[in-house]
């Protein structure tokens, strides 16, 4: 299978919140993704569940030869390992990896939805992503993930932090 260009999104709001995004991608390797670019750090206002700790996100670009679904389950078992369980839905989590492109493809199975079905309704997703891929468009859009992010509804905060990974 040829090398597919992913984008990722992860997210933390328990504990060490820096530590576990550097740890959750020191370990993509063990997943087969080379990770390429990764964006800043953003502190972030939580979104859905608005009564939990802030989180700190960020976008990581990678390239990889495994399966949609293989790449899932890779991420749901760094998730596992690292310890991170989601005991309330939409509530805090360790470390959370989401699927947000996967090469030009749309996938649309009931385990994985790319591209990620809420991505463009989130300013913690689209503004590390408009950092690293301000040019990116995926062939469902009518336009740029720079220009998804100028036209998003969503208003919540977003605060770029100096610290990258
Ligand atoms: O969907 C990922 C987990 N999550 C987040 C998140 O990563 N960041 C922010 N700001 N809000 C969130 N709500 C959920 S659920």
């Amino acid at each position: 299978m040829a090398g597919k260009t992913i984008y990722l999104s992860l997210g933390s709001n328990l504990g060490d919140r820096e530590s576990n995004l550097r740890a959750a991608i020191e370990v993509l390797n063990d997943a087969n993704v080379r990770a390429t670019r990764v964006s800043s750090l953003y502190e972030t206002e939580p979104v859905d569940l608005r009564e939990q700790p802030w989180f700190l996100n960020c976008v990581v670009q990678g390239e990889t030869e495994v399966s949609g679904r293989d790449l899932l389950c890779a991420l749901r078992g760094i998730e596992a390992h690292m310890g991170s369980k989601k005991l309330i839905a939409k509530g805090p989590r360790l470390i959370d990896m989401d699927i947000l492109l996967y090469g030009d493809e749309s996938i649309d199975t009931p385990e994985l939805q790319v591209p990620h079905p809420r991505m463009l309704e989130r300013r913690f997703v689209l503004v590390p992503l408009a950092e690293i891929a301000p040019t990116l468009k995926h062939p469902s859009w009518d336009c740029t993930a720079a220009q998804m992010l100028a036209r998003t509804r969503d208003t919540s905060v977003v605060r770029k932090l100096g610290i990258s990974l």
